[in-house]
């Protein structure tokens, strides 16, 4: 007769067996079992976050600057539910997550049990899978569907709801499971070729088109597909637009690299969208903060259409041809039909579209000094998470991205409080790099109870707060469209400073910009967690911007249309 295992055990050893080395979370009464069972497992890490929320968030982080998924655990009940906002995260992001949740035993399921919640039928519309096992005997291969299932195809959030006896029930060891090694590539398995009819019809519009266009999305970043972008772009000469999430997709310093589109884009991004009369689209949705007023996008254009998920060729813009499939695979198909060609004359226009900007804000507090100085300090090698915002708008446009998957946002949902755990779990990811979770006043308040955890765990994240005194980016909309009533958007801050030194790590109240290189000096030069509040302007705006509803012809310049 072989050992037993009890469910928790049989749990922990399959994450292990799925490559699973860090995990975040929270205990409680369903879950205890398997935190019981946790300390045998030496190989899986556990970060006590300080809040559910921030678990599902740092998982993600950790997903997204691994590429594997990043696991999340909570109890049932009111821990359950405090991870429905991260997990809504990931799933708007393609991030493949998997959250553990403890359920009340079996028999108390459906009477409304102490901290009993329907945790599967709350979070089926926002995963790609939720299973509640209800045998031991199912447990381990569970474990391995929603792995599978998380990193297969596009990916995305995943549940398993554990009933507190199925921890405790117990098995004759199974003996380690028979299967290769656990693959890293969320690839696996995938998916139908394009026909070669479609690569052809593709590649004959690229050959002719006279003002075409590359949009890159975050499918470039999800399928590796950097170096097969940057050989389309240089093959063909054609300029490329990075949307929010396929920021550092491509080199922001490469001369065919045009900045972002849409509500916030750049005014000859959106100009050049308007006029082109190709778009190639690759690993992006065409949502709605991309396009604007869909009936009034790109008008003149067709679009051929690179996707994993077939569902969103012909969601939102009318497709030419839609080629269905990994971003990297199809683009190495498509660069073996195509012939090398030029876009010199359609560039010089779009020249004509760039607005001029000032050489240099070093050393200002503005906030294009102030990211300006991060970079400088930072000497490009850091990875950037910001929150949601203005200051987010302004981390997307102005810092200069030099290295592949090294802007972390939450763009799908827009989630504020993201920044300060999702930061944790990237720097999990990337120990020995700079990671800076640059948040609002708003938005790092709402998870700031996270620097606990970085103190208690180690977790050396460097935490920037751009304080306008405002939630920026609702005051903003207020003062454009609102007539300047500013209902509920002055946000009074504690003494982020006292804050700083009542957690035990260092801190700055940058006031003035002689102030801003030495603090991002000495917070880099911290070996730990460290914090930086910067008061910037309190009504600075997020220049341009298109109108909610608007097209993208329609931008919002200045201050002086807005009076
Ligand atoms: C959880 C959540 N609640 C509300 C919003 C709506 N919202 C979007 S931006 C914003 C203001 C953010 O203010 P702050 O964090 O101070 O950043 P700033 O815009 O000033 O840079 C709000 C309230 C949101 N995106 N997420």
């Amino acid at each position: 007769m072989g050992d037993q295992l009890t469910g928790s055990q049989i749990l922990c050893r399959a994450l292990l067996e799925e490559g699973v080395d860090v995990l975040f979370g929270y205990p409680g009464g369903a879950i205890m079992p398997f935190y019981h069972a946790l300390p045998e497992y030496p190989g899986l890490r556990h970060v006590l976050v300080r809040h559910e929320q921030a678990a599902a968030h740092a998982a993600d982080g950790w997903a997204r600057a691994t590429g594997r998924p990043g696991v999340c655990v909570a109890t049932s009940g009111p821990g359950a539910t405090n991870l429905v906002t991260g997990i809504a995260t990931a799933h708007m992001d393609s991030t493949p997550l998997v959250a553990i949740t403890g359920q009340v035993p079996r028999a108390m399921i459906g009477r409304d049990a102490f901290q009993e919640t329907d945790i599967i039928g709350i979070t089926q519309p926002i995963t790609k899978h939720s299973r509640l096992v209800d045998d031991v005997e199912e447990l381990a291969d569970a474990v391995h569907e929603v792995f599978a299932v998380a990193r297969e195809g596009r990916p995305g959030p995943v549940l398993l709801d554990v009933p507190k006896d199925v921890q405790n029930q117990k098995l004759e060891d199974p003996g380690p499971r028979a299967r290769g090694p656990v693959s890293a590539d969320h690839r696996e398995g995938l998916v139908g070729r394009p026909t070669a009819t479609a690569l052809l019809e593709a590649a004959r519009l690229i050959a002719r088109a006279e003002r075409p266009l590359i949009m890159a999305g975050h499918g470039i970043i999800l399928s590796d597909a950097y170096e097969e972008l940057r050989g389309l772009a240089e093959r063909t000469g054609i300029p490329v637009i990075t949307t929010l999430l396929g920021i550092s997709a491509f080199p922001e310093a490469h001369p065919l690299h045009l900045g972002m589109p849409g509500m916030h884009g750049e005014v000859h991004v959106n100009r050049a969208i308007q006029q082109a009369d190709l778009i190639v689209g690759v690993g992006l949705r065409f949502d709605d903060r991309v396009t604007g007023n869909l009936a009034a996008f790109a008008r003149g254009a067709k679009v051929v259409h690179i996707e994993l998920d077939r569902s969103e060729i012909g969601k939102n813009v009318p497709v030419t041809v839609g080629l269905v499939g990994d971003a990297r695979a199809i683009l190495r198909e498509l660069l073996e039909v195509l012939a090398p060609r030029h876009c010199d004359a359609w560039r010089a226009e779009i020249e004509t579209f760039v607005r001029p900007r000032p050489e240099s804000f070093k050393g200002g507090l503005s906030p294009e000094g102030i990211l300006e100085s991060l970079e400088g300090a930072s000497r490009g090698r850091c990875t950037v998470v910001s929150d949601v915002g203005q200051h987010q708008m302004w981390v997307a446009k102005l810092f200069r991205y030099q290295r592949p998957n090294t802007h972390i946002t939450s763009g799908g949902l827009g989630t504020m409080g993201f920044a300060v755990p999702a930061a944790m779990g990237v720097v999990l990811a990337r120990p020995g790099e700079p990671v800076w979770a640059i948040s609002g006043d708003g938005g790092f308040q709402m998870n700031m109870q996270e620097i606990a955890t970085m103190v208690q765990e180690r977790i050396p994240v460097k935490m920037a707060i751009f304080n306008n005194g405002y939630l920026g980016m609702v005051r903003q909309w207020q003062q454009f469209f609102h007539g300047r009533r500013y209902s509920a958007t002055p946000i009074w801050s504690p003494d982020y400073v006292r804050l700083a030194e009542a957690y035990g790590i260092p801190g700055w109240r940058v006031e003035h910009g002689g102030q801003v290189e030495p603090a991002l000096q000495g917070a880099l030069d911290h070996d730990g967690p460290a914090l930086i509040e910067f008061l910037i302007e309190q009504e600075a705006n997020v220049f341009p911007m298109i109108p909610p509803g608007a097209s993208l012809s329609e931008p919002i310049e200045s201050e002086a249309v807005t009076a």
